[in-house]
Formats: structure tokens, C-alpha cells, sequence
């Protein structure tokens, strides 16, 4: 007789852990017991420890899928068993997926890995676990066995997705950007699945097709539910690419999501979606659709703005395509902001400086740039390792770029724009959210305060931009130039003080989205929000009022 498990799920939770929340909401559907505990930051070791002690579990089960955390949660199961927990410890997600026989030789804390999709093996994990009963019968699952890892063999096919429970949420829904927040996946996989510094590929590799979908009415079945049971007004598609492979099935599907959701009496209008698409399928008529469902940001999949960067990231687009989408969706009054890999193996002077000349074109778009990283699994991985050039140490790899000017530009970058005390990350973090902020604004308290607000948020990601630019061109001439540590300091101290004034300028700017939020919605409770933004109101909240919309 099967007894019933008691499972503790920690995963990084900067929001929703929908890994965690999703394997959570399965094993209950099965009657076990389950619950999530939170561990973004080492600093919450002490947490989890508590939680532990008091709940007793059968299994720990921690979510991994991170690789640029696998430290802080080595650091955590050793703490665990340190503090005396004898229970079954198994570790999941993209990262030990494919680390899994390292993982098992150096972390003694660890018992097992469990192997892509968490639902295959978990229910049987803990039967088997709180029942005493053998591990072999665990799909997906691989162990210390007899002095050897014991590998058992892998389901590979996607879940029914449809099938499963929803995620479990915490009882309060998160506030991001001033609104109820709430994130979800509508599908699994990519159709791409090539991409260089991508692991997803590699993850459903083995399954008979690259990705899977939920369908349009248990997807908006998800939103109805957290829209009434949760006031959620803002949500966010964690796809990896939200857009399918064709503009004719993005706006099919689109316009499916729409139609369940007005099927089920939501008023459209009080929602608000980001999404993550890749640029190829964005033509007009997406971008249509998108904002017709009431899309207000989209994370542009650009990457890389050449033909010689989009080649080596294995992108599959090419760059008329990529000015297409962002022509179409700006547009149609979406934000966009995207990533620039301008730093991978074969990165070249040249491609990085007609990488800041499209920056310089389109100023008002928030946008972040780096390096491709290294995740187990991904193409970036096995290339590094052929080419010789990976360094460092496992598990968060480093690799050296082939050309040494390059690598010298970016030695400098990380010294400088990614230094241990610099705010540039936070401050790009930070334009890109004020930017998708302003566009939520604009949707959900539509009005002349609203548009102004958004102005001022577009001068000042604007001004950023031009100035990272310079400083971006500044860097490869101080790489050309062998310039010493002196020169560098200097670049470095001039970079700091202009993102620390930027950053002050963008507080400003969301306080003040958020005070005007704020205000509606204690006048939407009367009924009478409008009055915020079209009488003389506005002043006594501190929010600008901006001129008479036409
Ligand atoms: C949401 C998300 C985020 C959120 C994180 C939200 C949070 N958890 O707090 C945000 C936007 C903050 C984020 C940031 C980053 N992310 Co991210 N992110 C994702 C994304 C798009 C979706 C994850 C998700 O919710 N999926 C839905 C759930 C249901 O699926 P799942 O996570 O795959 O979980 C299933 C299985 O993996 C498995 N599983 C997972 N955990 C466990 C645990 C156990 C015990 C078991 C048995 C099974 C299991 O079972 C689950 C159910 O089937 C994934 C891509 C993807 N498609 O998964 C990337 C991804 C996880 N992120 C990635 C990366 C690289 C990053 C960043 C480093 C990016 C950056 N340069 O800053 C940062 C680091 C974040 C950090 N915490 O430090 C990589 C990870 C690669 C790696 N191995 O390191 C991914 C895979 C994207 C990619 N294409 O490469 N990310
Ligand atoms: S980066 Fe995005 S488009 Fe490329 S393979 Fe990964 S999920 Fe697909």
C-alpha cells in the first residue's frame, strides 16, 4: 500500500517558481503532500532550514536549473544535511538534466537527479521513498547504486500538458510594476531549438517533435482564474518563444487565446500581457493580434545585430527580419527591449561596432548587452570545448574569445560595466522594467498623466542608451588602445557616476507610475477613475498631468 509522501520543493523564487509550483500541484493531485520554500540568495539558507526542521519531509526536492546557482544550492543541501536532515534529497531542472554524473561524483548531500520533466519520475520518487521501496522502477531517475550510478531509462514525450493541474500560487499574488502580477507558460519546448548559447534544444532533444502546447482554452482558463481569484491585471508568458513558427499560426493561436478569454466573460481591457517572441514570425499582423490581446511588452529575441553574429549565434533570422518586428510592433504601440550577445566565440571589432550603430538607431528601446554564457547542454558548450578555449572551472564555466582585442574589450567590460560595485546591470534592469512599466500604465490607466509618464520614460531610456553607446565605443578603443589600469578606473568612475543619475532619474520616474496607479485604484472603487488624470488631481498625488489627450 502506497503511503502518502511528504515533499519540500525549493527553487529560486525572484517570482513564481513555476517549475516547483507545477511539480507542487501535481504531486498533491496524487495525493501526496507538498509544499514550496523559496532560495534566490544564500542569505536565505536559514529560512529553508527552519522549514525543513519544522515540515520533516520525505524528500527534498530542489530545482536546479540555474547552472549560475548551482553553488549557492551545493552550499544549501550541505548545510541541509549538516543541520542533520536524513530524508531522500533529489535535484531537477535544465542544469543537472545533462551534469548529472558530476553532480552525483562531488555533492555527497545530493541522493539523486531527476531527468528533464519533473512529473515522469516525481510521484514514483516519493511512493517509493516514504513506502522504503527500490528506486529502479523511477523513470528518469539516476542514483548511487552498489558503489556506481544507477541511470534508469528516460520517458521521452511531453506531458499532456492539458492534462496538468495548474500551478500552485502562493496565496498572495506578487505586485510588479504596480499591478498584480502573475507569470505562466503556454508550451514546452522551442520549434527553433538551435539557438548557440541555448540548452532548451538539447532538453526535449530526444522527443518526437521540438516543442508542445497547452491549448487556447486551458490557457485561458489559467488567466481567468487568476484574474478573478487573484485580481490579477498583468501577466507575463514565460514561453521561451510565444510566437509559433508561422505568422499565420502566431495569430491563430493569438486570436484562440482571446476568444477563451472573452468566452469566459474577462474584461480584456483590464488585462495586460509581456511576452518573448523571436523577430522572424513578427510581421504586422502579429503585432496586430498582439495587441489586440492586450500585449504591452515584448522581449525581442534580436541577440545579436549582424548577419556574421546572427550566423555564429545560430539564430535563424536574419537582420531585415529583426528591423520588420521591431518596425511592426513599435508600430502597433508595443515596448520592446532586447538583449545584444555582442561578446561570443568568433565576436569581432567590427560586428560589435555595427552592434552599438543599431543601439544609436533606436535610442527609446531599452536594451542590455553581454556575453553568451556557457549552460550545460547548449552548442556554446560543446564549441568551447573544441575550439579549447573553455577556462575557469565547473560549474560555472568561462571561455576565451578568439580574437585577443575582443577578449581585451571584454575583460574590460567585466571589470567596468559588470564590475562587483557597478550599477550599470541595475540600471539597464531597471530602464527596461520602467519601460514595460510605462506601457502597462498606459494600457490599464490610460489617459493624459499616463502618456506623459511615458514620454518622460522614453527621453530618459533614450539618453541612457546614447550615452552606453559611447562608453560601449569608448571600451574598444581603450581594448585597441592597450589601455592601462589608470585609463580604465577613469572610464569606469565617469560610467558610475552617469548610471547612478540615471538610476535616481528612473526611481523618480516609477514612483511616480506607481503613486498614479495607486490613486486609480482607490478611485476605482467609486467608479470614477478618470478623475485622477482629467481634473486637477493629479497634482496632489505628485503625478504630472500632462496635456488634454486629442
Ligand atoms: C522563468 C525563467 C526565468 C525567471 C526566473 C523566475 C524564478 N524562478 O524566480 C527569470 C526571468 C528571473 C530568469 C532569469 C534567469 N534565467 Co531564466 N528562465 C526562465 C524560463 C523562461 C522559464 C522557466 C519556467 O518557469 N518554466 C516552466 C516550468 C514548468 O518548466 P521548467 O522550469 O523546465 O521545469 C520543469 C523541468 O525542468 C523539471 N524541473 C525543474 N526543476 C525541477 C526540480 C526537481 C526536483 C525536479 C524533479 C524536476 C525539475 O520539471 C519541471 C516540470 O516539468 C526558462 C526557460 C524554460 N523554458 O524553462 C529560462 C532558463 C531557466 N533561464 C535561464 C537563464 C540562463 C537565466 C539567467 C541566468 C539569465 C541571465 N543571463 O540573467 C537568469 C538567472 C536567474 C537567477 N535566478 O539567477 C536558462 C537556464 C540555463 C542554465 N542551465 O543555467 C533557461 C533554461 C533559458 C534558456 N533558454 O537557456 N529566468
Ligand atoms: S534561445 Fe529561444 S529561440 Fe533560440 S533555441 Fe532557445 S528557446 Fe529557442
Amino acid at each position: 500500500m502506497d503511503r502518502c509522501a511528504k515533499v519540500l520543493l525549493i527553487g529560486a523564487e525572484d517570482e513564481e517558481n513555476l517549475a516547483i509550483r507545477s511539480l507542487s500541484a501535481f504531486l498533491i493531485g496524487r495525493g501526496h503532500q507538498a509544499r514550496v520554500v523559496g532560495f534566490s540568495r544564500p542569505g536565505q539558507a536559514a529560512a529553508v532550514l527552519t522549514e525543513i526542521r519544522r515540515r520533516r519531509p520525505d524528500v527534498l526536492a530542489a530545482s536546479v536549473a540555474f547552472q549560475c546557482k548551482a553553488d549557492a544550492f551545493f552550499d544549501l543541501l550541505r548545510a541541509v544535511r549538516a543541520d542533520g536532515f536524513r530524508g531522500h534529497i533529489v535535484v531537477g531542472g535544465h542544469f543537472p538534466t545533462f551534469e548529472y554524473r558530476r553532480i552525483l561524483q562531488t555533492q555527497a548531500a545530493i541522493d539523486s537527479v531527476l531527468r528533464y520533466e519533473g512529473e515522469h519520475g516525481i510521484v514514483q520518487l516519493a511512493q517509493a521513498v516514504a513506502s522504503g521501496a527500490s528506486l529502479q522502477a523511477v523513470p528518469n531517475l539516476v542514483y548511487r547504486a552498489n558503489g556506481d550510478l544507477a541511470e534508469n531509462p528516460c520517458v521521452h514525450a511531453f506531458m499532456d500538458l492539458d492534462g496538468l493541474p495548474f500551478p500552485r500560487r502562493a496565496k498572495r499574488p506578487l505586485r510588479r510594476l504596480g499591478e498584480r502580477f502573475a507569470t505562466l507558460v503556454s508550451s514546452r519546448g522551442c520549434w527553433h531549438s538551435s539557438c548557440l548559447y541555448c540548452c532548451i534544444g538539447a532538453f526535449h532533444h530526444e522527443k518526437a517533435g521540438r516543442f508542445a502546447l497547452r491549448s487556447a482554452s486551458s490557457v485561458a482558463e489559467e488567466i481567468a482564474i487568476l484574474h478573478r481569484q487573484k485580481g490579477v491585471t498583468l501577466l507575463q508568458f514565460h514561453d521561451d518563444n510565444f510566437v509559433l513558427a508561422t505568422p499565420e499560426l502566431t495569430c491563430g493561436r493569438i486570436r484562440d487565446i482571446r476568444r477563451e478569454l472573452q468566452t469566459r466573460g474577462v474584461d480584456m481591457a483590464r488585462l495586460a500581457f509581456l511576452i518573448k517572441a523571436r523577430p522572424d514570425v513578427v510581421d504586422d499582423a502579429v503585432a496586430a493580434a498582439l495587441a489586440d490581446l492586450g500585449s504591452v511588452g515584448v522581449f525581442l529575441g534580436v541577440e545579436n545585430a549582424t548577419p556574421s553574429g546572427l550566423r555564429a549565434l545560430c539564430r535563424g533570422v536574419d537582420l531585415s527580419g529583426i528591423e520588420r518586428a521591431l518596425a511592426c510592433l513599435t508600430r502597433h504601440g508595443l515596448a520592446v527591449t532586447y538583449n545584444l550577445l555582442v561578446f561570443h566565440p568568433h565576436a569581432t571589432m567590427d560586428e560589435i561596432r555595427a552592434n552599438v550603430a543599431f543601439v544609436r538607431k533606436r535610442p527609446e528601446l531599452a536594451f542590455d548587452f553581454g556575453r553568451a554564457e556557457i549552460v550545460a547542454g547548449s552548442p556554446l558548450e560543446r564549441l568551447v570545448v573544441s575550439e579549447g578555449t573553455r577556462c575557469g572551472q565547473w560549474p560555472m564555466w568561462d571561455y576565451r574569445l578568439l580574437d585577443p582585442v575582443v577578449q581585451r574589450a571584454f575583460d574590460i567590460n567585466r571589470s567596468t560595466f559588470r564590475g562587483e560595485y557597478s550599477h550599470y546591470s541595475a540600471l539597464m534592469h531597471e530602464l527596461i522594467a520602467l519601460c514595460y512599466h510605462a506601457a502597462a500604465v498606459r494600457r490599464l490607466h490610460a489617459g493624459r498623466s499616463a502618456e506623459a509618464i511615458a514620454a518622460a520614460v522614453a527621453e530618459l531610456i533614450a539618453a541612457a542608451n546614447l550615452f552606453m553607446a559611447d562608453r560601449i565605443e569608448e571600451m574598444l578603443a581603450l581594448a585597441e588602445g592597450h589601455a592601462g589600469e589608470v585609463s580604465i578606473q577613469a572610464f569606469d568612475q565617469a560610467l558610475q557616476g552617469r548610471c547612478r543619475q540615471h538610476l535616481r532619474q528612473a526611481d523618480a520616474l516609477r514612483q511616480e507610475m506607481l503613486r498614479l496607479q495607486a490613486a486609480e485604484h482607490v478611485f476605482d472603487w467609486f467608479g470614477i477613475r478618470s478623475m485622477v488624470q482629467e481634473w486637477p488631481l493629479a497634482g496632489l498625488f505628485g503625478v504630472r498631468r500632462g496635456r488634454a489627450l486629442a
